[in-house]
Order: C-alpha cells, then structure tokens, then sequence
C-alpha cells in the first residue's frame, strides 16, 4: 500500500464532517472554520503529491482573506508562486469530497494520472494568517503533509503575499530574492527609499498615510516595514489587532461600503490605506478639503500605476508592450480613461487572481488589477532584460522602471508593496489624493449580495458579464438595465462566500441603487432566494 497511514489518521483525527459537495473556489475553500479540519488535512496530503509532481515546494496558505472572523480557509501556492494549476483544483475537489476509507485509493487515482512518483522528497511551506482557528488547521495540515511523507517548513503566522514570494524564490534559488520574510521586507523597501532618495515631499504630495490593518496580520507586517522604510513615509497604524479581523474596517469593507473605515479617527486631507484580512488586497479613502469623502479602488490604483509605467517606457524609448486586465467589476469609466487617454489595452478577465494572472502574461508588462484592491503588475523575462540592461547604461526612465520593478511583488497581489508603489507614483508626480482622484470620474456603482439556495444555479459567460442559468434572468437583467440610460448590471456566484454577487452602475447613485436593487430582486425571485425580498427592497431606502 503506497499511503499506508492517510485512511486510519484521516478516520481517527480528521473525520469527513461535512456531507454536501464542496468546491476548490476563487480562491480555494471557504467556510466556517469549524468545518474545515478534513479539508486542510486532505490539502496537506495534496499539497506533497502536488510537490512530488512539481520537485518544487508548494505552498499551503491558511486564510479566508476578506471573510468574517469565524471562517477559515486554505489555498494551495504553485512553485512559480502561481495560484494551483486548473488541473489540481479538480483534484483537490475530488481529495476533499471522497469519503475517509477511499483517500488512500483516490491519491493513488491522482498519482496515477499525473505520473507521480511518490517515493520523492516533498517539501511543503505552510503560513497561516492570524484567525484564532488558524493554528490548529495549520496542525491538520501539518499532519497531511507528514502522513504522505513531506517534509513542512513552517513559516507561522505571515500575508498571503508572503508566502508567494517565498515559495517563488525558494524554488528559483534566490533569484526573484531571498527566500526569508527578512529577504522580502529588505527588497521592496529598500527600492522604495532609494526613489525617493532627492526628498520624501513633492509638490502637493506630502509623505504621510493613516494605515487600517483591518486586525489582521497586514497590521503585523506593517510594523516590519515602518523598520524598514525609516522616515521616507509617515504611517499611523490603527486596527492593529485590537478588534475584530475584519469588522467594519479593512479594504472589503471600504470597497463595498464606500466609507471610511471605522477604528480609524477621520482627518481630512490625509490619504488612509486599508489592506484585508491577509493583506492582499488595499483601498484608499480621503477625505478632501470640502469634507467630501473618496475611495480610490483598484480601478484607480490600476490606471495610475499604468499610466505612470507608459511614461517612464516612452521616457526610456524601450519598445516593450504594456497593457492592463481587469474584470467586469472594474467601473466603466476606468477602462475608458486607461484606453482612450492613456492608449494602453484592455483585457477583462473572470474574478479571480488565477484569471488575471494568466491574461497578463500575454503582455511584456502587464497590470492586473480587479477594482476590490487585489492586484500586481508582471514583467516578462525580456521586459526584465531590456529594463536592466537600459538602467546599466544610465537610461534614467528605465533606472525608475527597475527601482519600480524591485518595489513590487510580481508574484501576486500584495497590499502594502502596492501601497509602497502608489506612493512612489504620488511622489514622482507631486500629487494628492485629490490630483490622483481628478484623473477620471468613477460612475456610482453599487454591489449587492443575494443569497439562495444553491448558488451554483448561477452560471455564467463572456467574463462573467452574462448569465447563462437560471434560464430567462439575463433576459430580466436586460430588461432592467435598458430602463436607465447607460446603466450596466451583472450577477455572478461569488467563490469565496455563499452568496450571488450583484454589481449596477448608472449615471446616478440614486439610479444605480434602484438598478442593484431591481436586479437583487430578479436573483431572489429567479434564482431561488432564500432571504428576506423585502429586505432588498428597502436595502438603500
Ligand atoms: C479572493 C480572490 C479575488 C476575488 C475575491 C472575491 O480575494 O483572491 O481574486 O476577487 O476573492 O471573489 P468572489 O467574488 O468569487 O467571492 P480574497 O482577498 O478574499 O482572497
């Protein structure tokens, strides 16, 4: 028997708890932690076949991000630092939906398929984000990983991106990096200070943030940069752990209320930074001199680091092909200001780190970004090249382009190295939060969620901007949306929470609301609704 061990530990310690099918979502699985003992036992045995298929580390990240505190989560880091290949995520749907006496024979079943041999080595890198539940589904996977015979480098409680950028240089031999967390702080701020070498004020840009750490462990690796980054950039933390991960504060919550965040004290004319529950993902709010507050999303991180790019590629006279992806959450007048004014293409992608990821890999330098804070920007190895090479011969655009290059971590979303290269381009071209908003005017957009009875009714097409099933409810939709000129509506399944997602836009907040509403109530009525209608009705009332 090749898996002597993994059926007894799996029955005696980490029973199957849960009957109903569960699915490796956007980004992994999710759910109430207390249903998650199996399913991170089963990742760690996954997690050293995935290692043995690869002879490269693999990475096991603990975390439900953006979800309330009482969920927990797991996602499996590929060796490139890469979200898990498509083809592994149908095998951990089949791992962790077989019953406990048949794990021995579907690992087998896996092995056999991908051509494994499972006497090599494995190394698995485990990091877990601060949830009070995430030890102990960090000692279940632990568990998986040595009952398939890995060997766990246990990295504790660290970001997503972290790990990412970990597992990436680990495997590529310190090439991307220092595979330490030390390694990690060291490169992106030190790239940061030596940008902004000549002084940290500019213009109207003054060096100065309040930081929301949502109470969760981006407020910890904030404390590691402040270090690190000395006086090239003022922060005041808040929400360092002292609430409620989550908990009306962070980046989710900034996004989808479109309000300051609380347990941060209001000042008006300094820009606040708020990251998410494993510090993937962040969000800007200012206030402005006229009181009036602004959120400055990923749509607007996404054109001004774009933007910024184009002009130190045109200022450096490479010839390198630069565009943007971003998905259909991404408010209609972003994509028209990055590709009408600043000439750079546009790719829409489905929600879902994985999806951008690969789209912007068909471009030299490609920025991804969905309008939730969750992105990065990639360079191809010739983009790479080009950059460096030009920057050896004292090109100074592409000196910039390489500074820029080390401030960011390509290898996946990362809220505070984001953060650092928002400020960088604020500095660069002395603006404010204001300068930086003025560029474009967002359209009022409005998100919703709707819960039913089995979200999976819900299925989508063309980058998630038409439904497909229930049959009949893109027809309801059309009919909605051509009530308001220039309105714009579409419904999804969200992959983290068990919920549909409804996103409106219109020429008014007032319109918009009615339409997110109008449309929240044909998903209750069409695609099985199980809250309460009038609730949605009087959702903004
Ligand atoms: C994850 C993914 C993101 C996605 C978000 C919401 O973010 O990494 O790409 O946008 O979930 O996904 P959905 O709409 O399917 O629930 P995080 O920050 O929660 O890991």
């Amino acid at each position: 028997m090749t898996f002597p061990k993994v059926v007894t530990v799996a029955k005696e310690q980490y029973p199957k708890s849960v009957k109903k099918e569960i699915k490796y979502g956007t980004a992994g699985f999710r759910s109430n932690a207390a249903e998650l003992d199996f399913v991170l036992y089963r990742m760690g045995l996954l997690a050293t076949l995935r290692s043995q298929d690869t002879g490269a580390a693999i990475g096991v990240m603990i975390t439900a991000s953006h979800n309330p505190v009482a969920d927990n989560g797991v996602k499996l880091v590929d060796p490139a630092g890469e979200m898990l290949a498509a083809a592994w995520e149908v095998h951990a749907t089949t791992l962790v939906n077989a019953p406990d006496d048949s794990l021995d024979v579907v690992l087998q079943e896996i092995a056999n398929k991908a051509g494994i041999d499972v006497g090599k080595k494995a190394m698995v890198i485990v990091g877990r984000d601060t949830r009070p539940s995430s030890e102990h589904l960090r000692n279940a996977a632990v568990t998986g990983v040595e009952t398939a015979g890995g060997q766990v480098w246990d990295l504790g409680i660290i970001t997503t991106p972290v790990i990412h950028y970990i597992v990436t240089c680990h495997n590529d031999g310190g090439k991307y990096g220092e595979p330490t967390m030390e390694g990690y702080y060291q490169k992106i701020s030190k790239a940061f200070v030596k940008l902004r070498a000549d002084g940290a004020s500019n213009g109207k840009y003054e060096p100065e943030i309040l930081f929301d750490g949502a109470n969760g462990v981006g407020a910890l690796a904030m404390e590691e940069f402040v270090g690190h980054i000395g006086k090239a950039l003022n922060t005041t933390r808040y929400n360092k752990g002292d609430g409620i991960l989550n908990h009306m504060c962070g980046a989710d919550f900034v996004k989808t209320q479109q309000r300051w965040p609380g347990g941060v004290p209001e000042q008006a004319g300094i820009r606040c930074v708020s990251v998410d529950g494993d510090a993937d993902r962040i969000m800007y709010s200012f206030i402005d001199a006229s009181g009036k507050y602004l959120m400055l999303d990923g749509d607007k991180i996404a054109t001004l680091v774009a933007g910024y790019l184009q002009e130190l590629l045109s200022a450096s006279g490479l010839k390198l092909k630069l565009g943007l992806v971003q998905t259909a959450y991404a408010n209609g007048a972003s994509t028209e200001y990055i590709q009408k004014k600043l000439g750079v293409p546009v790719s829409c992608a489905k929600t879902g780190v994985k999806h951008l990821h690969h789209e912007a890999q068909q471009y030299d330098i490609g920025v991804y970004f969905e309008a939730n804070g969750h992105g990065t920007v990639m360079f191809s190895q010739a983009a790479k090249d080009a950059i460096r090479a030009a920057a050896q011969a004292k090109n100074s655009s592409a000196e910039k382009l390489s500074g820029v290059m080390d401030i960011i971590n390509e290898t996946v979303g990362d809220a505070i190295s984001d953060m650092l290269f928002v400020e960088t381009v604020l500095h660069a071209r002395g603006w404010s939060a204001a300068d930086w908003n003025n560029a474009y005017t967002d359209l009022p957009n409005r998100q919703m969620k709707v819960t039913v009875a089995d979200r999976s009714v819900i299925t989508t097409t063309d980058a998630e901007r038409v439904c497909v099933t229930p049959v009949g409810l893109q027809d309801t939709i059309n009919k909605l949306v051509s009530g308001f000129s220039k309105g714009r509506a579409f419904v999804r399944a969200s992959g983290t929470e068990d919920i549909v997602r409804v996103y409106a836009e219109a020429p008014t907040q007032e319109e918009t609301d009615k339409l997110a509403v109008q449309v929240a109530c044909a998903v209750h009525d069409q695609a099985g609704g199980t809250g309460d209608r009038n609730a949605i009705l009087s959702s903004f009332a």
